[in-house]
């Protein structure tokens, strides 16, 4: 099996969940034996033509010209990937292309056609959840591309039970054409030891851990208004909060003019090394957000043994037992928020409860070899079902 797979991020140039989502499947299927040609952007200190363990990876240049907007760039960049693609396909015979999200969509659609290829699509995440809903030309467009994606896919995959109820409310993608397949979490990365006088470098009392992407879905702002009761029953806490986007000023101002600026430190983007440690040594992992399709962040607190308060919204609703392997709080609501992490903070016995059974479940649940293998069986069904159909023929040239 050799599967064509565009994506829009894969490290090192990292924005969000789906960049370790498509590097640790893609390594995975590896292992079960699937040849994974990938296509991606550019990115600092990285080669362009690698195998990467076991992962064929091109990166492609940046576009030439610049761009009026963002969509006009998205669009070049597409013509990119399908030029890299033109030049793999004339080497290799792929069994399918797999894209994943919008950002890829018409690289994945022309390259289906232009192939007579079947096209699978996964779907992490919807313009329209994104933003609760679609206000401007800018959205709609977006939303359309991702119809269209859906539309044009053999099979969809998405990552939880909330993004199929999404993904069929707002396409009208039938639901027996949407597989749900979880992400996961790989327990190796997370199997660290950080080095002595490392908590102290942020504090010498209770370290809260959030990390994500700045934007008002991942919820940050609801943390900062939650700080100021969480600092009046454990005063000894500091905040860690790390990432980009942006919503960083706005959060920074949000802490300093409410008074707790010296209680919050914002590092910006941090490397994967120091991201590991501080999940291990942090009392706390906090993922507040709004919108969540799945939350790999979760998984990667539970892997460092860290309890995790979340709220109970999209895939982290899924993946946490409220009171078993973590807490969950009102979507929304400081106070909420508050509570859960105050209780975390101040009940150890409860604190270490939570930490185990989350590091079992993410043992026993997640593990990604299992979701390879999940992936693969929708790659046979593919496979089998587009060897007896039309386009088959069509790419033999036995008809027309
Ligand atoms: O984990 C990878 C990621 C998810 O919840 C995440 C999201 C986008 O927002 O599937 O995709």
């Amino acid at each position: 099996m050799k599967v064509l797979m565009v994506s829009w991020e894969y490290p090192p140039v990292s924005v969000g969940g789906l960049a370790s989502h498509v590097k640790d499947l893609s390594t995975a299927l590896v292992a079960e034996d699937v040849e994974i040609h990938l296509i991606t952007q550019g990115g600092e200190g990285a080669d362009n033509f690698a195998k990467e363990e076991g992962v064929y990876v091109y990166r492609i240049n940046k576009p030439e010209i610049s761009t009026p907007d963002f969509l006009t760039w998205v669009m070049l960049v597409n013509f990119n990937f399908i030029e890299m693609a033109n030049s793999l396909l004339n080497k290799y015979d792929f069994d399918l292309i797999h894209i994943h999200d919008w950002l890829v969509g018409f690289a994945g659609k022309s390259l289906k056609h232009g192939n007579h290829l079947p096209l699978v699509t996964t779907i992490h995440a919807t313009e329209s959840g994104r933003n609760h809903g679609i206000y401007n030309s800018q959205q709609k467009y977006i939303n359309d591309v991702e119809w269209l994606i859906g539309y044009e896919a053999w099979r969809v995959i998405c990552c939880s039970q909330y993004m199929e109820d999404e993904i069929h409310g707002l396409f009208q993608t039938p639901r027996d054409k949407i597989d749900i397949i979880n992400n996961g979490v790989d327990l190796d990365n997370f199997d660290v030891t950080a080095p002595a006088g490392f908590k102290e470098k942020y504090t010498t009392g209770n370290l809260v851990f959030f990390i994500g992407r700045m934007v008002r879905e991942k919820g940050v702002h609801v943390l900062l208004e939650a700080a100021h009761q969480i600092l009046s029953a454990a005063p000894n806490t500091q905040f860690v909060i790390a990432g980009k986007g942006p919503m960083l000023d706005e959060l920074k101002g949000q802490a300093h003019n409410s008074g707790i600026g010296d209680k919050v430190i914002f590092p910006g983007y941090i490397s994967e090394e120091e991201k590991e440690y501080l999940y291990q040594v942090a009392d706390v992992a906090v993922f507040p957000s709004l919108y969540e399709p799945f939350g790999i962040v979760a998984l990667e607190a539970m892997a460092s043994k860290t309890p995790v308060v979340v709220s109970g919204v999209g895939g982290l609703d899924e993946i946490i037992d409220d009171g078993q392997d973590g807490l969950k709080a009102l979507p929304g609501n400081a106070n909420s928020l508050a509570e859960k992490i105050i209780k975390l903070l101040t009940d150890q016995p409860y604190a270490d409860k939570l930490r185990s059974n989350g590091y079992k479940k993410a043992v026993e649940e997640y593990s990604w070899q299992g979701i390879a293998g999940k992936t693969n069986e929708v790659y046979q069904q593919v496979l089998d079902e587009y060897q007896t159909s039309e386009w088959a023929h069509v790419k033999s040239g036995s008809t027309i």
